[in-house]
């Protein structure tokens, strides 16, 4: 049976939009105290705000996920804020769709940093706080992170080292009584790779509030209990 999640806190990346604003909104109707991280200030503050309206207490982060050191000092601010982390949720992600020979090497390097980097040095310095409170930590990857498909090379390869991460991870903390769970998803309907929100029929695009749906449920479930990776897909998407 799922706990409940009211008064924990809960740390999302990947914030202001998409399925990472959609799990804010999601936890915070659940009474979690929030700390949300993404670059934009703007949709941060309002993030911040909608939680508020919903009756539980907020604090924006807003930084960069590669900014390692900044990651680190932020995950400090919000325990110092709440009084310890129950939970960290590495969500913010990028990604483009073109023939391998079209990327530039900037957009290569940013999808490795944000997918990968961002992700294991994220994780890295989520450790300790988890640890003391026997925390969990979920990494929202892909479904490519499990199988490989053409025209997002980067990105696949990226998602392949979140997704082997989060299981190394999950073998080596249950020592220390941190769940580590990924999740990933198939197609969601979000702002990823220049969408839109809105823009995507829900037979073959998943609601981001159902990604966000499958991560609370992983965060409410007791601490005895680790589910390690969990594909969500929608009905008419080819996987
Ligand atoms: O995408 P989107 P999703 N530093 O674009 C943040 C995975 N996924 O919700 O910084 C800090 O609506 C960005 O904030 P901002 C995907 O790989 C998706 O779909 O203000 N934050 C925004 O809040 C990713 O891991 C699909 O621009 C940074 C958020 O990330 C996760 O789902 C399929 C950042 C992106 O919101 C959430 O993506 C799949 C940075 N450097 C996996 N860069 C799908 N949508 O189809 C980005 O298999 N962000």
């Amino acid at each position: 049976m799922p706990e409940s999640l009211a008064g924990r806190v809960v740390v999302v990346t990947g914030a202001s939009r998409g399925i990472g604003r959609h799990l804010a909104r999601r936890l915070a109707a659940d009474d979690v105290r929030l700390a949300l991280v993404a670059r934009s200030e703007s949709d941060l503050a309002e993030a911040v705000r909608e939680a508020e309206a919903a009756g539980a207490e907020a604090l924006a982060l807003p930084l960069d996920v590669t900014d390692r050191a900044a990651f680190a000092r932020a995950l400090d601010a919000a325990a110092q804020r709440f009084g310890r982390i129950d939970a960290v949720v590495l969500n913010a992600g990028l990604g483009y769709y073109k023939p391998f020979h079209e990327w530039t090497p900037d957009e290569i390097d940013d999808v490795l940093n944000v997918n990968l980097r961002a992700v294991v040095h994220g994780a890295h310095a989520a450790f300790p706080h988890l640890a003391t409170s026997r925390g969990r930590l979920v990494i929202v990857a892909s479904d490519v992170g499990r199988r490989a498909i053409p025209n997002m090379g980067p990105y696949v390869a990226a998602k392949h080292g979140a997704v082997g991460l989060a299981g190394s991870l999950a073998r080596e903390w249950k020592t220390h009584g941190i769940g580590v769970s990924a999740v990933l998803p198939g197609i969601t309907d979000t702002y990823f790779g220049g969408g839109t929100e809105g823009s995507r029929d829900e037979s073959w695009a998943l609601r981001p509030s159902v990604v966000a749906d499958t991560v609370a449920w992983l965060l409410a479930q007791p601490p005895h209990v680790v589910v390690d990776e969990l594909t969500v897909h929608p009905m008419g998407q080819e996987f």
